[in-house]
């Protein structure tokens, strides 16, 4: 018994600890784009949540652009992952179009943001 309990204060403790460790960090989501998509192509964000989105490209260069969600034209383009910050303010769902003209699957290459409350 007495080890159950210190087992539990431990993992008590652990929970603790790790919230502490990282007040500051957003939540990040990978993004790869290549020709001729994004992978994962649907990611989910949650209103007034700062989640960072970091963006590379594995092949292609790429962007990706909303106004409706403040995401400045970000150029992503093979060798060098970009971070943009994003806070949506409004619930929805947002398809995002590939925002440079990349090649045949261009008009097709969508990443859908489903903000949820
Ligand atoms: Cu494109």
């Amino acid at each position: 018994m007495k080890t159950l309990v210190t087992t539990l204060a431990l993992a008590v403790a652990f929970v603790g600890l790790s919230t502490v460790a990282h007040p500051a960090t957003h939540p990040t989501i990978d993004i790869a784009a290549s020709n001729w998509k994004f992978t994962p192509n649907t990611i989910q964000l949650h209103v007034g949540e700062t989640t960072t989105l970091r963006l590379s490209s594995t092949d292609g260069v790429h962007g990706l652009q909303s106004d409706d969600l403040g995401i400045p034209m970000t150029m992503i383009t093979p060798g060098s992952a970009k971070t943009v910050a994003v806070t949506a303010t409004k619930a929805g769902k947002y398809v995002l179009h590939c925002a440079i003209m990349c090649g045949a699957g261009h008009a097709n290459m969508t990443l859908t943001i489903n903000v949820v409350p």
